[in-house]
């Protein structure tokens, strides 16, 4: 089963509902010229149109049905097994000048790159349908909601858009019929799902995507890593606000007192678990609730920052996932999911390595072949997915519709570090925040094609997302925290700092509850800290670690600084610097030197 599909011809009153924008209806035509489909496919986003999708789908092995008493309502697609993740290799940004794509992106001049992927384009969609995805990022009434089209040749892309984001009529109306007005264009096709002939282009100044030769999500759902992030990050900055690949989460405490917080974590390094966290027994009466578990557009109302969440659905890591480590995400794909990469039981469930109970005697792994629990491959790709409606999640924030999104107590920043990083810690201030943020660093994940487990830095999570140069940025978060009366609070976390015999310190996931009370207590000036060099520190007994089950000496090592490893840090940090060849504002360099010297003390 693979994605390339043959065209398929709708009934009456279904594929054929045309926007009137001209400027839209242009652009399809241009494209469909360039592409040459059997036929065009105007999505709606209805019903009827998802239930005809779904049944060519079947027919036509794009998707495969799973028993329907156990997942209702969904399905399994498997994708080509060279296409399976992110490519940030072959992710461009194009922007007249190299400058403007800055030091940490791909970039290539914009005229030769659509001369490159046009020859590639051309006649590509012979014999297949072109479909057109009208959708906004963002809640409708939202002033930072933003339009935009997708031209796909993949079903699967239509129904993945159909659950990512709003879809259809919403965005038709919200587009109008001004031939000037602003919206996104997002050409993705297939080609022939070769890794040789796969690019993931941004034009951030014509507010223009074009993805060729994927079917893997990130690459090519284009409203969520290319519009939300890429060209979001461009058009926040050049419009004074933040769009970040942060989880938001609202935390309520037995009293009714509710603080917002959002969390920048890399690729597979936690967010959608932290969004849907529940806590321990301990803190009976304190609620969890989810915004987002990826991306947060931030503006500033009222001296703060307020987040929406632009998506409108998860595409989550399956692998790791159970009623142990994430009860509300396991009840959120128990139903209308679109499964991705993992493992087909003979009842027709599905199955991953880390979900709940034992392995079946025999499944059918990710690529479509026998496996048994004795066979050396995985049965689940560790980057398989799930796509689901966020309104399955039964822990959604209430207020994840309102236009004008959430109020920000906190920030946080964190990755997967296996020493150096303590478990958590706050920042100075906003700046000395900024550069806890810049300075980030990930070991790497199966998010993105490439090596796992080598640490590398990430600024904000957004090294693999930021649409512009790094050094502004950076320089763009300063300018924010200037404009901010009330700023957000901001800490770093780790949740993977690793102990001498190899095993996380930390039980994480529920219990990270422990660490989001002490950030909120910090919010509300009542938790205790102590400075160190690199910021306020909790002690032992400023976290609430009543009922936890580990030793007092690991949480000793999971908050201590070790002076060797960071001098070895703030080496990595100098050496990043200073490979962005001299686009870091000088607000960082002094906040390197001061941390440098608060060491020396
Ligand atoms: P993207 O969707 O790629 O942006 O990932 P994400 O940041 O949402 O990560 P996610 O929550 O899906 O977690 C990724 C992996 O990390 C999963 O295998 C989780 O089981 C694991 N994980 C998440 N939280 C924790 C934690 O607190 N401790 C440990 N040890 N593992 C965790
Ligand atoms: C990530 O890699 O950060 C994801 C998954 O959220 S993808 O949409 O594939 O980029
Ligand atoms: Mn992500």
């Amino acid at each position: 089963m693979r994605n390339i599909a043959p065209a398929i011809s709708p009934p009456a009153g279904i594929g054929d509902r045309k926007p009137a924008n001209q400027a839209v209806l242009d652009w399809v035509q241009d494209v469909a010229k360039l592409t040459q489909p059997t036929n065009i496919f105007w999505c709606d986003g209805s019903d009827r149109e998802n239930a005809f999708l779904i049944e060519q789908s079947l027919q036509q092995n794009v998707l495969i049905k799973l028993n329907e008493k156990k997942v209702p309502r969904s399905y399994l697609h498997r994708s080509n097994p060279n296409d399976v993740a992110r490519v940030e290799q072959f992710t461009f940004i194009c922007t007249p000048t190299k400058e403007e794509a800055g030091p940490t992106n791909n970039w290539s001049e914009p005229a030769e790159m659509y001369l490159k992927l046009q020859t590639m384009l051309k006649g590509a969609m012979r014999g297949r349908t072109m479909f057109v995805i009208p959708y906004i990022m963002g809640p409708a009434d939202s002033l930072l909601t933003k339009v935009g089209f997708e031209i796909t040749d993949s079903k699967y892309v239509v129904l993945s858009m159909r659950i990512m984001t709003r879809m259809g009529d919403v965005a038709i109306k919200r587009l109008g019929d001004d031939a000037n007005a602003e919206w996104n264009r997002g050409v993705h096709s297939l080609l022939d799902v070769d890794p040789t002939r796969r690019f993931i282009c941004h034009f951030p100044q014509d507010n223009a995507i074009i993805s060729v030769g994927s079917g893997y999500g990130g690459n090519v759902l284009l409203s969520k890593k290319c519009l939300a992030l890429r060209i979001g990050s461009y058009l926040a900055r050049k419009q004074g606000w933040l769009a970040e690949h942060m989880l938001i989460l609202g935390v309520e405490s037995p009293e009714g007192k509710k603080h917002y917080v959002a969390a920048a974590f890399p690729s597979a390094c936690g967010k959608t678990n932290f969004a849907m966290l529940i806590p321990p027994k301990h803190f009976a009466g304190w609620k969890v609730t989810t915004v987002g578990d990826d991306i947060a557009w931030m503006q500033i109302r009222d001296g703060r920052l307020s987040a929406v969440n632009p998506e409108n659905g998860y595409f989550g890591v399956v692998p790791g996932t159970s009623y142990k480590s994430n009860p509300n995400a396991m009840k959120s794909i128990e139903h209308d999911t679109l499964y991705t990469n993992v493992a087909l039981t003979d009842d027709g469930d599905v199955w991953w390595e880390g979900k709940d109970g034992a392995p079946p005697a025999h499944a059918i792994d990710w690529r479509g072949n026998d496996w048994t629990p004795d066979s050396k491959e995985k049965a689940a790709h560790p980057n398989s997915r799930f796509a689901t409606p966020m309104g399955n999640n039964p822990v959604l924030d209430p207020d994840v519709e309102k236009g004008e999104g959430v109020p920000i107590s906190a920030i946080i920043f964190g990755g997967r570090r296996s020493d150096t990083m303590p478990l958590v810690f706050q920042a100075f201030d906003w700046n000395h925040g900024v550069y806890l943020g810049a300075t980030m660093a990930s070991e790497t994940t199966a998010a993105a094609t490439g090596a796992v487990g080598q640490v590398r830095r990430d600024p904000m999570a957004m090294l693999p997302f930021c649409g512009y140069n790094i050094g502004d940025y950076f320089r763009h978060w300063i300018e924010i925290g200037k404009r901010l009366t009330n700023p957000p609070l901001i800490f770093n976390v780790n949740w993977f700092r690793k102990g001498g015999d190899g095993k996380f310190l930390w039980p994480g996931f529920g219990d990270n509850m422990r660490v989001l009370k002490w950030i909120i207590d910090r919010c509300e000036k009542s938790g205790g800290a102590v400075e160190s060099p690199i910021g306020w520190l909790p002690s032992p007994h400023d976290l609430d670690l009543a009922d936890l089950d580990v030793e007092h000496k690991c949480v000793v090592e999971l908050l201590g600084i070790d002076h060797e490893e960071w001098q070895k840090e703030l080496a990595g940090h100098q050496n990043f610097f200073e490979s962005l060849g001299g686009v870091v504002p000088k607000e960082l360099l002094k906040q390197r030197e001061q941390l440098a010297a608060r060491f020396k003390q």
